[in-house]
Order: structure tokens, then C-alpha cells, then sequence
């Protein structure tokens, strides 16, 4: 059966400028839905503009325009930006096309027809100028606890979805994975939220407080709350164009069930969503699916915030980098790379331009690049610049390198590749990349064991078959890339001859210019001499270890003073775990929060200063060695139950250390 994907990113609200959030999560879902199609899978993506409600009627306002003049101005800085990021959604969407408009004004009459919208009057604390309730408990000594203006008292009359009727539903949707929620802690939250009652929904706004909306069919006074109209996009983009409702025509499910597009694409819905956004996705958007007689979504994507200085990135904070910067400087590849890289799905994530930087200088220039421009650099010299044909078993390393090579595609290849599957709590995307990024250090180290440059002098067979066997796992490498970097993998293809996938020996190939050209980063220089600067420090101090960096003193690791008997060792509890989570924590540069499972029933909590030279993605789903009987420590408010253990490499950056199989978690290392 064909992997059919129906991908879909949250409507951004049109009067944000886009800012890296938004990149992210529209790169995210592109590459979900290249990826399906690299192997051989059917997928529709959807992306658009969230366009009614108040902030754009003010803003509006503000300008003297009318909304819909606003909003046409504004949509377009989304709809323009995606291709710039190799981004091409099959439908972008606006809330404000007569088509939604329809879908949404047919669910609100059906919804009414089948009596699950109700209008009640209720009574609350509001503040005028904010324009919103508040409850009782909410309010500050009756100030809003937003603005901490004056509240005062207000009846309004509106109309409900009667939500809570379907909790119990809902909660069986969620522990059975009907819908299934990505990461698994989220669904635990959602469950969680559901232990309390389910409250009915208010779904209407006076249109005297607010008229920029969709207008109730069955209540003119009133327009759809703005997520009620937002979520129903998701349907719109599936649904045939639909007149709108009549007193004899006005449901929306039958127009839906019948439409060929709506039953091939439904069931396969994916929603990516940042946590933000949870319970709109989790919550109210099933439970009006199932009131409308629709199955829920098959599975939520919810992805962590970018962080800058460790706090979210958000416009009032005014810490938004700008994607068009950081696109116009680095290229729309790199910044692909590092987005789908560095962050997990689902985790949170620092943003800095020295990652990037640190990124796209290591893993692209270095290795990726580097290998290509060199391998093409010895076939020019040494071959005609011709594709070499392997005239010899492999050398050892090649053969490895080969057979990894071909185990990640013959993984990819399987009928049920699922780019979202979370597989030892690690998303598939992130492995795939993290895995192709391995085979392109293995053939760096194939080119270094092999050295086909000076071969090429005494055996040159043993030099083709070495280049040959390279430029094959390059072709696999920008094969399995070709979802997150489209325009490089392209033309790295391009320079193999290899467009569809094949090496052909006795092809010319193509020289070009470096295709991931290295950026300075003057920070760089202070970070390291930094964390260069602390080894020594601490070595001084503490009178031990190879050498006081400050006196130049050498001490031999074998002096008596630092041996230890066996029964000392024995005493310290070294055991290997899988690490669950890993995200940054606020407010810390250095820190990382793991949650790794040493077999005890419950994860710990773990923390460790390595979130400069570690991204978290690179951990989870990995086993890790840590003490474990170290006393609690408190870092930055929290509690590390145990310690990480890395060893430095020889720029002073950490590396954690993982076993070469895996093995039961928990077990004690002797
Ligand atoms: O919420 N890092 O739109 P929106 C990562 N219109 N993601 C971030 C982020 C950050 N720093 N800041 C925001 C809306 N986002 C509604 C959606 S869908 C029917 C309606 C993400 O423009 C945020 O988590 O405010 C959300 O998923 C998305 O940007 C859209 O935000």
C-alpha cells in the first residue's frame, strides 16, 4: 500500500511578521513530507494565514484600513517567504476565503442543528481595554492580572459547543493512539488535563466587542470564536468548493465523507504544532471533529520553542531573529541543516548564530563539502576528471563504510518509513540525519586510511576502487539529505553525474566552487579560549591531573599519590542508561536537563554542562555512562540526581561516551 502523508503547520497569525518559529515548523513539515516521498510515498501539505479576530481589527484600525485590506497586505510576507526556504506546500490557505468562510458557517449550523451549540448567559470580571474575562480566582485584588488595569463586572450572552460531552471519547482516542500524540510526554499532559472535567466551549463573540470574524449563520449578532474558525482549516483544504449554507442545505459532514480528496487525505492527517498550542490541537479540534461525526486526526506533532538567552523567542520579548536574515546570510540549505539538525522533535532548543555557524562550518564545509570537493579535486588530477570504476575488493574501512551506506538506505527503503515515528524516544527524522552525517565522517576516515592521494603513485587500482567506493556513499549521503537540503543534495548529484541515484563510472565528472563556503564567527575565538582557559584552572587548583596549565608542571598519571585500591573504585556506581529526554535549561548556557531511564522504573533527572558542544539531539535515544550514587545537586533551581560522565577532546569540548552495543539500562559498569 502507498505511505500516504497529509502534513499541516499551524495558520500563522498574519499580523506577526514570520519570524524562525514559524520557519521552523513549515521546514519541519516540508521535510516530513520529502521524506515520504523519497520513499516512493503519496503527501499533501498544507500551510496559511490565521486572518480574523482582534489583534488584526486593531491593527487595522490603527492604520486606517479596512481588516481585509490589512490582511491582504500582510499574507503574503508567509505565502512568499516558503519558496525562498525550499518550502512548497500544495495549498496555502487563508481564513478569510469565501471557501473556509462556508465550511466554517456549514459546522457551526450543523453543530446547532444537532443541538450541541447552546447560548448561555454568563457573568464575569472584564477588562475594557484588553477586551477578555476573567475568572473570580484569575483576578488581582480586582485588577486584571494582565494589564493591572480595573476590572469591572459583565453579563454577555454567547453561544457554547458543549465540549465536555465528548471527554470521555476523547480520552480513548488518546490512550488508544487513535490519535496519536508525538512526543509521548505531551500525550501524558493532555491525559492529564482531561482528569479534570472537560468545560463547554465558548464559541461566539458579541459583534459589538469584536465584528472581524465569521459570522454565526443562525445568530447574526455574533462571529465564530477565532479557533474555532482556525482549526476547520484543516478540512477546507480537503473539501470540494462549497456553497454557502442554506436554510435547506447547511451541513458540512455529508459534502466532506462523499469528496474523494477529503477520504484520501484525512486519514492520514499529520498536524505539526508548537506545545503552545496543545490544547487547541488536542483538545478542541477532536472533540468538534468527533461532535461533527468525523474521525480525529491520526497524529499530533508537537514541537519544542526555540529559545534565545534561554527564554522564548516572542515578539514582546523582542528577542525574534528574522528568517529572511539568517536565510539572505547562510542560504535557505544550511539553515534547513541546522533547524532539523539541532533541534529534536518535540524538545526545546537554543538558538544562537554561533551554532549555526558551528554547524554549518563543521558538519557541511568540513565533512560534507570538504569530502565531495576533494574527492572530484584527485579525480581531476589523477583520472581525466572521470568517475573511477572499482577494480578491487574494498580496504577494510571502505567495506564498512559501504555497508553502513547501505544499511541506511535499505532502512529508508522499507515500506513503512515513517519520518515522524518516534523509535527509542528519538524522532526518525532526527536519526536518519544524525545516521547520514555518521557515513559521511565514515568516508572522511576512508579517505584518510586509504590516503587514495598517495596511492594514486604506487597502486593505482587500490586508488580508484577507494574514490569510487567514496563517491558512492556521497551519492547515498546527498540521497538520504536531499529532504532537508533539496537545492545542495541536487547539485551535489549534479556534479556526480548521479541525478537519479546511480554512479556511473567513466562519467565526467562536474569541478564547481565549494558548495558550503565557511563563515567567521569572532565569538567563537572568546568561547574557546574560555573553555580552554578551565581545564587548567581547575587542574591548578586541585593539585592533580596531567599538567598545571599555569606552571607548565608535569606530573605523571602514574604517581602513587593517585592510585586507588579496587574496593574504592567498586564503591562509585557507574551505570549505563538511555537518555529519554534532553532539552536546554533556562536561564543557563551550559546546561543541559536529561531525563535517562537507568532501569529504575522512573527516568532521573540529570543535569549537565554540556549544551555547549552537545546538541540535546545528538543524546536521546542514546545510552549514556553516569554516576549514579552522587548525592542530589542543586543547579539553577533543580535537582541533578547523578552525573554525566564525557571525556574533552582536544579543543576542550565534551563528548559524551556511549557503548558500542546496546545493553540492559542500568547496568553496572566494572
Ligand atoms: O498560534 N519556537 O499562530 P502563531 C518555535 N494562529 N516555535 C514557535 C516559537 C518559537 N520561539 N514561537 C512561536 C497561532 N512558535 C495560531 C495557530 S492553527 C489552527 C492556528 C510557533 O503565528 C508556535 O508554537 O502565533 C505555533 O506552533 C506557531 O509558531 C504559530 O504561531
Amino acid at each position: 500500500m502507498t505511505n500516504r502523508l497529509y502534513v499541516t503547520t499551524p495558520i500563522y497569525y498574519v499580523n506577526d511578521k514570520p519570524h524562525i518559529g514559524h520557519a521552523y515548523c513549515t521546514i519541519l513539515a516540508d521535510a516530513l513530507a520529502r521524506y515520504t516521498r523519497l520513499d516512493g510515498g503519496e503527501t499533501f501539505f498544507l500551510t496559511g494565514t490565521d486572518e480574523h479576530g482582534q489583534k488584526v481589527q486593531q491593527a487595522a484600525e490603527k492604520r486606517g484600513v479596512t481588516p481585509q485590506q490589512h490582511v491582504d497586505e500582510l499574507f503574503s510576507a508567509f505565502q512568499d517567504l516558503w519558496p525562498t526556504l525550499e518550502c512548497a506546500p500544495d495549498r496555502f490557505i487563508r481564513t478569510t476565503e469565501p471557501a473556509h468562510k462556508n465550511v466554517v458557517q456549514r459546522a457551526l449550523w450543523q453543530l446547532y442543528d444537532q443541538g450541541l451549540i447552546e447560548d448561555r448567559t454568563f457573568e464575569g470580571w472584564y477588562c475594557v481595554p484588553d477586551e477578555r474575562f476573567w475568572t473570580e480566582k484569575e483576578i488581582v485584588a480586582g485588577n486584571c492580572p494582565d494589564c493591572g488595569r480595573p476590572v469591572t463586572r459583565l453579563q454577555e450572552r454567547n453561544w457554547f459547543f458543549l465540549m465536555s460531552r465528548f471527554q470521555d471519547r476523547l480520552i480513548q482516542a488518546v490512550q488508544t493512539g487513535e490519535m496519536a500524540i508525538v512526543p509521548a510526554n505531551r500525550a501524558n499532559e493532555v491525559l492529564g488535563f482531561l482528569r479534570e472535567p472537560l468545560q463547554d466551549l465558548c464559541i461566539s463573540r458579541p459583534k459589538s466587542r469584536l465584528s472581524w470574524g465569521i459570522e454565526l449563520p443562525f445568530d447574526r449578532d455574533f462571529v465564530a470564536y477565532v479557533w474555532f474558525d482556525a482549526l476547520l482549516n484543516y478540512v477546507t483544504a480537503l473539501a470540494p468548493e462549497l456553497p454557502p449554507p442554506t436554510a435547506e442545505d447547511h451541513a458540512l459532514t455529508p459534502h466532506l465523507l462523499g469528496h474523494a480528496p477529503f477520504q484520501k487525505w484525512w486519514p492520514h492527517v499529520t498536524h505539526c504544532l508548537g506545545k503552545d498550542i496543545l490544547t487547541t490541537h488536542a483538545v478542541y479540534w477532536p472533540t468538534m471533529l468527533l461532535a461533527l461525526g468525523l474521525p480525529v486526526p491520526k497524529r499530533l506533532v508537537t514541537t519544542g520553542w526555540w529559545l534565545m538567552d534561554d527564554a522564548k523567542m516572542s515578539k514582546s520579548i523582542g528577542n525574534v531573529v528574522d528568517p529572511l536574515v539568517l536565510r539572505d546570510t547562510y542560504g535557505p540549505d544550511v539553515m534547513r541543516y541546522f533547524f532539523l539538525r539541532e533541534m529534536a522533535v518535540g524538545q526545546d532548543a537554543n538558538f544562537s548564530e554561533e551554532a549555526v555557524v558551528r554547524r554549518n562550518n563543521a558538519d557541511l564545509a568540513n565533512d560534507l563539502g570538504n569530502l565531495l570537493q576533494r574527492v572530484v579535486g584527485m579525480c581531476t588530477r589523477s583520472f581525466d576528471g572521470k568517475i573511477p570504476a572499482a577494480t578491487q575488493p574494498p580496504s577494510h574501512v571502505l567495506a564498512d563504510a559501504l555497508a553502513y551506506a547501505q544499511h541506511l538506505q535499505d532502512e529508508q527503503a522499507t515500506d513503512d518509513f515513517e519520518p515522524v515515528a518516534v523509535t527509542s524516544s528519538q524522532a526518525r527524522l532526527n536519526r536518519t540525519i544524525a545516521d547520514t552525517m555518521v557515513l559521511v565522517q565514515k568516508l572522511n576516515g576512508v579517505i584518510t586510511a586509504d590516503a587514495p592521494f598517495k596511492k594514486v603513485q604506487t597502486d593505482k587500482e587500490a586508488a580508484q576502487t577507494t574514490l569510487n567506493g567514496v563517491l558512492h556513499g556521497i551519492v547515498v549521503a546527498a540521497k538520504l539529505l536531499a529532504p532537508v537540503m533539496p537545492a545542495a543534495s541536487a547539485e551535489m548529484l549534479r556534479r556526480m553525474q548521479a541525478q537519479d541515484g546511480t554512479l556511473r563510472p567513466g562519467t565526467q565528472l562536474i569541478e564547481g566552487a565549494p558548495l558550503f563556503p565557511k563563515h567567521e564567527w569572532k565569538m567563537e575565538m572568546a568561547e574557546l579560549v574560555d573553555t580552554k582557559s578551565q581545564p587548567g584552572a581547575a587542574q591548578a587548583t586541585s593539585g592533580r591531573g596531567l599538567q598545571d596549565f599555569r606552571t607548565g608542571e608535569f606530573r605523571s598519571e602514574s604517581e602513587p599519590s593517585d592510585l586507588i585500591d579496587i574496593e574504592t573504585f567498586a564503591r562509585s556506581q557507574l551505570r549505563l542508561g538511555l537518555v529519554i529526554s534532553a532539552e536546554p535549561v533556562a536561564k543557563s548556557k551550559k546546561l543541559l536537563r536529561l531525563m535517562i531511564d537507568l532501569g529504575e522504573g522512573q527516568p532521573r533527572q540529570i543535569l549537565s554542562g554540556i549544551a555547549e558542544t552537545v546538541p540535546p539531539v545528538d543524546l536521546i535515544g542514546k545510552q549514556v555512562l553516569v554516576i549514579a550514587n552522587l548525592p542530589p545537586r542543586m543547579m539553577m533551581g533543580m535537582e541533578s540526581h547523578g552525573m554525566l560522565l564525557v571525556a574533552e577532546d582536544a579543543e576542550g569540548k565534551r563528548v559524551p561516551l556511549h557503548p558500542a552495543r546496546d545493553v540492559p539500562n542500568g547496568v553496572l559498569v566494572k
